[in-house]
């Protein structure tokens, strides 16, 4: 970053403190990963100089034979991984590629029916304080308060009581695997089409380490970032009646100019996706999950569900830590160099900016090659700190050990001194 440096020595100096922030800590939060250096260096390309509305050869800009190029490997490769007919890569992050797949079968005022935020679905998925609870008639299925499980009885049940117009499946904070055929089933019975949120999952459908929503859903959309390891952005798959539709609601409808830079680093990590390494890198985050959950379990932990099918658990602090609400945990966490979020946990009796729980994920500490017996001193690691969680002798004691760790797996080390 020689010109930067120079140019900006303020952003610079914010730039390698936040390099030097990722390598020296564990980062847990389920829905964070870190991407290549060829990602990395596709983000900074002068594709950031470039206009192009429209779909690859249907432009309203000339100059555009490059962006085509680009767009067009980041389609292919996005069809292919995930065997869809149609790809629309240009929304710029989850919530636009929801807010597009809506508006692509929906008029403003329609009914859905999503999961409820607080037992683990997303802001996207009808909450009050987003758009999609503003602008549609939102209603809600949840889990079963004793296992933590979706039933999908009642999920039927409530499909055929509110006949929504679109059903919504896909969670942020659900570890345990999705039945997508039940729910395109529910979905046929009621009339409805149904929506497939996949942002958590969408490395591990990738790689066929969790059962893919497409051959039942009309619309997927997934986030680029999370357990994909590509650059912040969203990407929407459909059936090929629906294309045209997808298409013009991303642009004009909701977009602008797409962020050509983030098309062609999405095309990059989609072409990381399709490679054998990454696969192995899948399996590795899910086997980390269930050491990591395991672990914490053996400590007197409570897991929603009882453990995870995926690369994140969710932790109720209530009946081994009663006092210890998720804000605390997640700052005396924080103290000690390991970063989670607090969350909400079925059957919640907090608000949602104390909460009584902790979502922890690994994509992550996974990419940095952590593997199964890293996953058991972590939760070691918690367990110890959470049993006197403001003591600064034991803050400090995990705070060294996981720099120690973190030293062992260096993250990003090209970009120590740039
Ligand atoms: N913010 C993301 C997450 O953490 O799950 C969802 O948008």
């Amino acid at each position: 970053m020689v010109h930067l440096k120079s140019a900006d020595p303020e952003v610079h100096a914010a730039i390698l403190a936040e390099v030097r922030r990722q390598g020296d800590g564990l980062e847990l939060i389920a829905s964070e990963n870190f991407v290549s250096y060829a990602v990395l260096e596709t983000m900074g390309c002068v594709l950031t100089n470039k206009y192009a509305e429209g779909v690859p050869g249907r432009r309203y800009y000339g100059g555009c034979e490059y962006a085509d190029v680009v767009e067009n490997l980041a389609r292919d490769r996005a069809k292919r991984i995930f065997g869809a007919d149609h790809a629309n890569v240009q929304p710029h992050s989850g919530a636009q590629a929801n807010m597009a797949a809506y508006f692509s079968v929906l008029d403003a005022g329609d009914r859905i029916l999503g999961m409820d935020l607080s037992h683990g679905g997303h802001l996207t998925h009808g909450s009050p304080v987003n758009f999609s609870g503003q602008l549609f008639e939102a209603r809600f299925y949840g889990v079963r308060p004793d296992d933590g499980l979706i039933d999908y009885d009642v999920v039927r049940a409530a499909a055929h009581s509110e006949r929504p117009k679109l059903i919504v499946a896909g969670a942020s904070a659900y570890p345990r695997t999705l039945d997508f055929a039940a729910f395109g089933e529910i979905a046929r019975e009621v009339g409805a089409r149904l929506l497939v949120d996949m942002a958590h999952i969408a490395g591990l459908v990738a790689t066929g380490h969790h059962p893919s929503p497409v051959p039942h859903a009309d619309l997927v959309t997934t986030t680029t970032h999370k357990t994909l390891r590509g650059p912040r952005g969203g990407l929407i798959l459909c059936r090929q009646e629906l294309a045209k539709d997808v298409d013009k609601t991303v642009f004009p409808f909701l977009q602008g100019g797409p962020l050509m830079h983030a098309v062609a680093a999405k095309a990059v990590a989609f072409k990381e996706a399709l490679e054998p390494d990454f696969a192995r890198y899948s399996g590795q985050v899910i086997a980390n999950a269930r050491a990591l959950a395991e672990r914490l379990a053996e400590r007197g932990f409570h897991l929603v569900s009882g453990g995870t099918d995926t690369h994140l658990m969710l932790v109720d602090l209530r009946p081994s830590h009663a006092e210890l609400s998720g804000k605390d945990a997640e700052h005396a966490l924080e103290e000690a160099g390991i970063t989670v979020n607090k969350n909400t946990v079925p059957g919640e009796t907090r608000s949602p900016f104390v909460t009584s729980g902790l979502r922890i994920g690994t994509p992550a500490i996974t990419s940095r090659g952590m593997k199964e017996a890293e996953m058991r001193q972590i939760a070691d690691w918690i367990g110890y700190l959470l049993a006197a969680p403001t003591d600064p002798a034991r803050i400090g004691e995990v705070r060294s050990a996981v720099r120690e760790l973190c030293d062992a797996f260096p993250l990003y080390p090209e970009l120590a001194d740039v």
